[in-house]
């Protein structure tokens, strides 16, 4: 479907025909599926999401990191529509099917390592958040599990309980699967004595916690985000990561990158976590990957995704034809479209953006980022660095209002994150960041 890639609002946001589905709604879904925005789609393509009543939003939320390619991306619905009629599923476990295999060996060439590697499919981030700590703990003999703060991991039990935040995520939804550790994340802009000494303390707690209270002959995995998603964007302090990862090496613990929403070129490289010069054993990928399609991946060294006995792994959809055939054409994409280059280009023009729009308004306490993974973090008083939440939601709904779709953050709400599609055109971008400055100009008051 190709939609003119320009804003255009015919109604105010949300108009009457969002508000009527909704009143629907409100009586046919459970009020705890959340929706951030009161909108409903019509259709999209490229940058720009046309809802019921024909306005046409710049979309800097792809669905929460997922359309890193663009919405509907002709190459992508044209391979999904084919092995839609060829084949819709026979599930793996029955009869195995083309694109599945194909793809493992795609993902277990890009994924950092040059070493024999396997490559597994489940339908949700959560999914192979869950399958990357069985196979860990099938291969090490080991159960404990390390998590940090403001980690998101997903929604199911067992990623649920690797997830930090309580609110929405875990209140009142115990009790929690057991031998998970939780130690603090290297957050610069938030590190009690700065953030010079962020890496090196923070890496110098971790590694006495594993030791002294989880034990490293106890430490299955070691699990994090190599940019914080839901966390609020948080780039670790340089160093923090590629120290952990050593001590995992030293201590036989799989280090497991969850790159579910900084993978597949949304940080300017496939992977978020090649800019710390780690190699992970293990590595997990969703989102973006198939271009709106339910699919995820668990990808890691032969021998230790292999040392689940026949039958441990597996589900009924996993690796479904339609939805590997969609990723195989988003890997296609990305590599044709040089997109990992222009995610770090669109990386550059949203810097330059958020540094000005820093010294324009009070409310921006910290701008940060990697590739076109960037986000602000709003502050009621840049001393005490109290979270300006009730701002932040405000721009949010501002922003809507005037045709821009753009997601909060952070553990404390206040982090405005940008995850347009990498391919989107510069004027439009433009354009959506002139509408996101105008809200916090106005939200500065
Ligand atoms: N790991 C790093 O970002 C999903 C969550 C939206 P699923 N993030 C969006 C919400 O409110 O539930 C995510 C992630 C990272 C795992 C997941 C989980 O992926 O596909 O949502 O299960």
């Amino acid at each position: 479907m190709d939609i003119p890639q320009e804003r255009k609002l015919v109604t105010e946001v949300p108009g009457p025909k969002s508000r009527e589905w909704f009143a629907r709604r409100d009586r046919a879904v459970p009020k705890g599926v959340g929706n951030i925005h009161p909108i409903v789609t019509a259709r999209a393509s490229g940058a720009i999401v046309e809802d019921v009543d024909g306005n046409r939003l710049i979309d800097f939320a792809t669905g929460i990191a997922v359309l890193n390619v663009g919405h509907t991306a002709p190459e992508v619905v044209a391979a999904a529509q084919r092995q839609l009629e060829l084949d819709t599923h026979t599930c793996f476990h029955v009869t195995a099917n083309e694109p599945y295999i194909e793809l493992a060996e795609r993902l277990n060439a890009l994924t950092p390592g040059d070493f024999e590697k396997r490559t597994m499919f489940a339908n949700s981030g959560a999914e192979a958040v869950e399958n990357a700590v069985k196979i860990s703990r099938k291969a090490t003999g080991r159960s404990a599990i390390v998590t940090f703060d403001h980690a998101f991991h997903g929604r199911t039990l067992l990623a649920m309980s690797l997830t930090a935040k309580v609110m929405p995520y875990k209140q009142g939804m115990g009790p929690f699967a057991p031998e998970i550790y939780r130690l603090p994340f290297a957050y610069p802009y938030r590190w009690p004595s700065g953030p010079e000494r962020c890496s090196e303390e923070a890496l110098a707690y971790a590694t006495d916690e594993m030791h002294k209270h989880i034990g490293e002959e106890n430490i299955a995995a070691v699990i994090l985000e190599p940019i914080q998603g839901e966390g609020g964007f948080i780039v670790p302090a340089p160093g923090f990561v590629a120290g952990l990862a050593d001590f995992c090496r030293q201590h036989g613990i799989m280090f497991i990158a969850d790159e579910i929403q900084s993978g597949m070129g949304r940080a300017g490289r496939w992977f978020a976590i090649e800019d710390e010069g780690v190699v992970p054993d293990i590595v997990t990928s969703a989102k973006s990957l198939a271009g709106g399609l339910p699919l995820s991946a668990v990808t890691g060294r032969a021998e230790v995704m292999d040392a689940v006995h026949v039958g441990g792994l597996g589900g009924t959809y996993g690796g479904n034809p339609v939805a590997a055939a969609a990723a195989l054409a988003v890997l296609d994409k990305i590599e044709r479209e040089g997109l990992l280059e222009r995610s770090r280009k669109v990386g550059e023009t949203v810097a330059a953006r958020f540094q000005e729009m820093k010294e324009e308004h009070e409310l921006v306490g910290d701008v940060r980022g990697r590739g076109a993974m960037c986000a602000i973090e709003l502050v009621k008083d840049r001393a005490t660095k109290e979270p300006a939440d009730a701002a932040t939601g405000a721009i949010v709904k501002r922003c809507l209002e005037n045709g821009l779709l753009v997601l909060s953050a952070g553990t404390y709400n206040n982090v405005l994150r940008l995850l347009p599609p990498i391919t989107i055109e510069e004027s439009l971008l433009a354009e959506g960041l002139d509408v996101l400055d105008e809200a916090i100009g106005a939200a500065s008051g």
